[in-house]
C-alpha cells in the first residue's frame, strides 16, 4: 500500500504539473526581477525580458546562476524579499571559499518542511513512528529540515543532532527509534556501534532509514540495510535551493522523485550550457518556483545526474533524478585519468569491506601518488604477510579494470580511519595544498 503527504500534488497528471510550472515560473521570474537587481542585471546583459518568459519551456532564455554568483553577491545579494519577512539563515560550511548564505520567509520554511515530510512518508513513515534526527542541526540544513518535515507527518522527533554516538545507541534503544535519518557514512557508523555493543540487527526497532548529504553507491545501501536492519532511502537537497528534500526516494528506489511542483529541474551539457533530453547525463540544474527569500532561477548544482519520467510503481509522478553519479568538483583528475569516488567505494565494498576508507592523492617528482587507506576487519585479518599482501594485490587488479590506473592499497587496523558523523571526508588531495 503506498502512502502519500499530498497525494493530489505528489500524483498530479504530468498535465496538471506542467500546468501548474508554466503559471508559477511567470510569476517568479517577475518577483525576481523586481527584487534581485543581481539577476535583473544578467536577464538584461542577455537582452532577456520578464515578459518573455511565458511558461516552463521559455526557462531556456534566462541565464543560469553559478557558485561563483552567490559568493559574488555575498551575503545578501540575491534576497528577494524585504529582510523582515525572513525568518531564518541556513549556510554552506564554506571549506572551499566563501560560503553561501540562503534566507528563508516562513512560507519557505514551510514548503520546504512539507517537501521533507513528503520524502518521510514515502519511505514509510507516520504519525506513530520515532523518528531520530541525527543530522547536524545549526546552519547545515539536514537537522532542522527533516526535523520539521518529521513534526509535519506527526513522528515523535528526536532532535539528536550528530555526534556522541554512544548517546545516539542508548537513545535509539530506550527510544525504540523506528526511523533513522543522517548521512550514510554516519549511519555506517552507528551500525558498528551498536555491533560492537553486543547488538545484533533484530535488537533495533528501526524500519527505515533516510540517508543524503554526501554521495553513496549502492554496496553503500546493502552494508547499511544489513548492519541496522532497515531499508535504507536515499534523500537529495543543497542549501542553496532549501535544504534536504529538493528529491527522495519512494519504495522503488530507483531513483529520487524530484519535488516538481517547487523545483523545476534541468539537465545541461556542463561544457556547452546546452539542455539535454531526457535519459542523458549532464549537470543538474535548478529553478526554484515558488521560494520568497532566496528564489534562485537556473542554479547549476555541478551535481552530474540522469533526469527519467519512466513510470513509477508507487504512483508518485514527478520526475526522477539518479542518485548524484559525482560532482563535477568532486571528480579527480589522476595521471591523466578522471576518477570519481564513488568508483572507489564500488570496489571496496563489493570485496567484502567496510565502508571505512581514506583516498590520498599527490604529487611527487611531478608525478601523482595515489594512495588508498582501508581499514580491515577482524575476519579479514591474518598474521601472515602473505595473505594480506596477496588482499593488497587483489583490490590493486580490481581498481585497475575500474579505474584504469593502479592505486597504491595500504590495509590498515581496525579503528585507524577517522570515523564521520556529518558528511565524510574521503579524498585528501594535497596537490591543491601545493598549489
Ligand atoms: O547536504 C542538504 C541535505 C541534508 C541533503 C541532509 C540531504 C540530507 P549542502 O550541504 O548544501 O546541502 O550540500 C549539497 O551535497 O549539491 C550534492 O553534491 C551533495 N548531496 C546532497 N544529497 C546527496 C545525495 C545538503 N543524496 C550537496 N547523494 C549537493 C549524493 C548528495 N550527494
Amino acid at each position: 500500500m503506498n502512502h502519500y503527504y499530498q497525494p493530489e500534488i505528489e500524483t498530479a497528471s504530468r498535465e496538471d504539473i506542467l500546468k501548474l510550472q508554466n503559471e508559477k515560473i511567470v510569476k517568479q521570474v517577475r518577483h525576481v526581477y523586481d527584487n534581485v537587481p543581481y539577476y535583473r542585471n544578467l536577464m538584461d546583459q542577455k537582452g532577456v525580458t520578464p515578459e518573455d518568459i511565458k511558461g516552463i519551456d521559455d526557462i531556456k532564455k534566462l541565464p543560469f546562476l553559478t557558485k561563483d554568483d552567490l559568493r559574488d553577491s555575498y551575503p545578501r545579494g540575491l534576497l528577494g524579499t524585504d529582510m523582515r519577512k525572513c525568518v531564518r539563515i541556513h549556510s554552506t560550511s564554506g571549506t572551499t571559499g566563501k560560503r553561501v548564505v540562503a534566507y528563508y520567509t516562513q512560507k519557505d520554511v514551510d514548503l520546504w518542511e512539507e517537501c521533507c515530510a513528503r520524502a518521510i512518508v514515502a519511505a514509510g513513515g507516520d504519525e506513530s513512528d520515532i523518528c531520530q534526527v541525527c543530522y547536524g542541526y545549526g546552519l547545515f540544513t539536514g537537522g532542522f529540515g527533516v526535523h520539521g518535515g518529521s513534526h509535519k507527518v506527526g513522528c515523535l522527533t528526536l532532535p539528536m543532532s550528530s555526534g556522541n554516538t554512544d548517546r545516539q545507541v542508548q537513545f535509539m534503544m530506550d527510544m525504540e527509534a523506528t526511523i533513522l535519518c543522517c548521512t550514510p557514512s554516519y549511519a555506517a557508523y552507528i551500525g558498528e556501534t551498536l555491533a560492537e555493543k553486543g547488538y545484533t540487527p533484530e535488537d533495533n526497532k528501526l524500519k527505515a532509514g533516510i540517508f543524503g548529504a554526501e554521495p553513496w553507491t549502492e554496496e553503500m545501501r546493502q552494508s547499511i540495510e544489513k548492519s541496522l536492519g532497515i531499508k535504507a532511502y536515499d534523500i537529495y537537497g543543497l542549501t542553496e535551493l532549501s535544504g534536504p528534500g529538493v528529491a527522495y526516494e519512494c519504495c522503488e528506489q530507483t531513483g529520487m522523485h524530484i519535488n516538481e511542483d517547487h523545483f523545476y529541474a534541468e539537465v545541461i551539457n556542463p561544457e556547452t550550457g546546452e539542455v539535454l533530453p531526457e535519459g542523458e547525463k549532464g549537470e543538474l540544474v535548478f529553478t526554484s518556483l515558488d521560494k520568497e527569500a532566496f528564489p534562485l532561477l537556473r542554479y547549476r548544482t555541478r551535481d552530474i545526474c540522469i533526469l527519467s519520467r519512466k513510470k513509477c510503481s508507487c504512483g508518485r509522478t514527478h520526475v526522477k533524478m539518479t542518485k548524484p553519479l559525482g560532482r563535477s568538483d568532486d571528480m579527480m583528475v589522476i595521471r591523466g585519468v578522471n576518477v570519481f569516488p564513488s568508483q572507489i567505494e564500488t570496489v571496496l565494498l563489493g570485496a567484502g569491506y567496510e565502508p571505512n576508507y581514506q583516498i590520498v592523492v599527490d604529487r611527487v617528482n611531478n608525478t601523482d601518488t595515489f594512495d588508498i587507506y582501508l581499514e580491515f576487519s577482524k575476519d579479514q585479518f591474518s598474521d601472515k604477510i602473505s595473505v594480506m599482501q596477496k588482499r593488497e594485490q587483489d583490490l590493486r587488479t580490481s581498481m585497475k579494470s575500474m579505474l584504469g590506473i593502479s592505486p597504491k592499497i595500504h590495509l590498515v587496523a581496525p579503528k585507524t580511519i577517522t570515523r564521520s558523523e556529518g558528511k565524510a571526508v574521503r579524498i585528501i588531495d594535497k596537490r591543491k595544498l601545493h598549489g
